[in-house]
């Protein structure tokens, strides 16, 4: 199956995670705005206020859009910018983690929480304690331990953070010093904060070698995604400036993951940001690109194809 068409065209969506709940394939996107902005390096253009869940009963079949699940303005914390939602479920309870600028304007991750996949959600008074940058990504591992993989260079502040407190201006390393790497942290049982201090989730070559930082058909940029396929953990992401989705793969959540390659060629439009999820007995990938405004960067659709393992685990490279 190759569906190449976007899922929904009556709104803009974005950065889709998608999710296998009661049966039913739901999609955690962002809702971009019909906005005329200019672009720059800071993500200003992307100046989202809120959540509509999608679903499918199968992902070649019809997409439904559940309305909206959550807005800005129900969120005492957050000033502007809702951008890569994730979600989760636990012990009868759905739970959506969001990005958002505080008051100060420092990205932050919050979670609202609903009794439906699709809504709505209420969120928490305050941001995750501890939470910086953006794009969550929650992953359930078979012992029951939830893990929140997260981050993003530039506009989403992860070289902001270089001491473990925010400076606004810092830059990334030098072209020859170690890549920032996204962050990883176990959840606590009742999913609302971090039970373990961010971690970098280091990302090494076939050497051992943590990547470098200009190393930038390679190295991390944002939009991190985790699942694990016969008992290997794959952590994939964007490579930002370039356009790739890579992956590398370890035997721990917490890695080192070693660089395995890139499997989507570049989409039409800056970002680049996907998911994997199995549905019965077959993986699909999730992503997005902007065809669907002719190429306007923050005015993007989501779409879906079939992703394929080859016999050693790595996955078959496929064309936007
Ligand atoms: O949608 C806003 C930002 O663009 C996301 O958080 C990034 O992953 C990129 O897709």
């Amino acid at each position: 199956m190759s569906s190449r068409k976007p899922l929904v065209t009556h709104i803009y969506t974005a950065d889709p995670s998608a999710h296998v709940f009661e049966g039913r394939m739901y999609i955690y996107p962002s809702h971009d705005l019909d906005l005329e902005v200019e672009e720059n390096d800071n993500g200003d253009q992307y100046q989202m206020t809120d959540y509509h869940i999608l679903s499918q009963d199968r992902p070649d079949g019809p997409t439904t859009d559940h309305g909206e699940a959550l807005h800005l303005k129900q969120v005492p914390w957050a000033s502007r910018q809702m951008w890569a939602p994730d979600a989760a479920f636990k012990d009868g309870k759905y739970y959506l983690y969001f990005p958002a600028r505080d008051k100060d304007g420092i990205f932050r991750i919050g979670v609202a929480v609903g009794t439906r996949p699709e809504g709505p959600f209420v969120p928490e008074a305050e941001p995750i304690k501890g939470s910086f940058s953006i794009d969550p990504c929650v992953f359930r591992d078979d012992d029951g331990q939830f893990y929140m993989y997260f981050g993003g260079l530039w506009g989403g502040q992860l070289q902001c953070w270089p001491t473990g407190r925010f400076i606004a201006d810092a830059k990334t390393p030098p072209e020859d010093a170690p890549a920032l790497c996204p962050k990883v942290a176990k959840l606590t049982p009742d999913l609302l904060q971090f039970a373990t201090t961010p971690a970098d989730a280091v990302i090494v070559d076939k050497a051992g070698a943590v990547l470098k930082a200009g190393n930038n058909t390679a190295r991390y940029f944002e939009g991190p995604w985790m699942h694990k396929y016969n008992g290997t953990y794959y952590l994939s992401y964007s490579t930002g400036d370039t356009h790739l989705l890579c992956y590398a793969t370890a035997k721990s959540p917490l890695g080192p993951f070693t660089f395995r390659g890139s499997f989507l060629s570049p989409v039409l439009g800056w970002t680049t940001h996907h998911s994997i999820v199995e549905f019965q007995g077959k993986w699909y990938l999730y992503y997005h690109d902007s065809t669907l405004s002719g190429g306007v960067s923050h005015r993007r659709c989501v779409k879906v194809q079939e992703l394929v393992y080859e016999a050693d685990g790595s996955i078959r490279p496929m064309e936007a």
